[in-house]
């Protein structure tokens, strides 16, 4: 009888391991990789005559499982001048818009919500001051809208960081897509960035990653596991 009240005893003490467990495994979601073409497709060509290609990028924006295009090109007259073309895997342009060259401009595809096309993790900006934005694709519009300014957190075992976005491997997100972020922190932001007008709070979004450089953060009172619309919202 002892042995066997022991043994259940194991088994709980198992269970509750994994329970504490559970939630830490269970997070996070790779970014979606971006492809090099050696080569623009000639469709591509025959689309994007007039300027010069000079990159290729195949990645499934749309979310139908078949491969759509970034594509850089240049005007010839003006080798100043860059714009980006997202093309669908049947090669209709589903957007085109300039592209500046200079500055930090890191950004990451992955889904976060419920509609098919990918969003946008992105950081823009100079050494004295880095935006982080969410951006939502609308397919058929082919716009790009900001919906949410943020702060980036990557988080450790022991400390979270500040979340240089070169340091990101991934979001912390769950598989009922709820972010790990936190609308109650003390972080003051300072440098050269924008200050939304339609937010009242910057919310903390998590990210895991390898931190490069050492500085933490100690200021987040409060996390919670929201989705993107929840975020936005009360940070209105
Ligand atoms: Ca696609
Ligand atoms: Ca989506």
């Amino acid at each position: 009888m002892i042995s066997k009240s022991l043994g259940l005893k194991m088994i709980n003490v198992n269970i509750l391991i994994w329970l504490l467990i559970l939630p830490i495994l269970a997070i996070g979601q790779d970014f979606v990789k971006l492809d090099t073409l050696q080569e623009a497709p000639i469709e591509l060509q025959k689309l994007i005559n007039n300027e010069e290609i000079i990159a290729v990028l195949s990645i499934d924006i749309t979310g139908d499982s078949k491969s759509d295009y970034i594509v850089t090109s240049r005007i010839v007259e003006n080798e100043y001048k860059f714009f980006e073309y997202w093309v669908s895997a049947d090669f209709n342009i589903l957007r085109r818009m300039e592209v500046f060259g200079d500055g930090i401009q890191i950004r990451k595809f992955i889904n976060i919500d419920l509609d098919p096309e990918l969003e946008l993790i992105n950081a823009i900006g100079f050494e004295d001051g880095i935006d982080y934005t969410i951006q939502d694709f609308n397919v058929i519009t082919g716009e790009l809208k900001t919906i949410l300014y943020f702060n980036p957190i990557i988080e450790t075992e022991l400390k979270d960081y500040w979340g240089y976005p070169w340091d990101w491997t991934k979001l912390k997100i769950n598989q009922n897509n709820k972010i790990k972020a936190s609308l109650n922190h003390n972080i003051e932001r300072d440098g050269n960035i924008t200050i939304p007008k339609n937010q009242k709070i910057m919310p903390a979004i998590y990210f895991e990653g390898n931190p490069t450089q050492e500085i933490t953060v100690e200021k987040i009172q409060e996390t919670n596991w929201l989705i993107i619309n929840e975020i936005v919202e009360k940070s209105r």
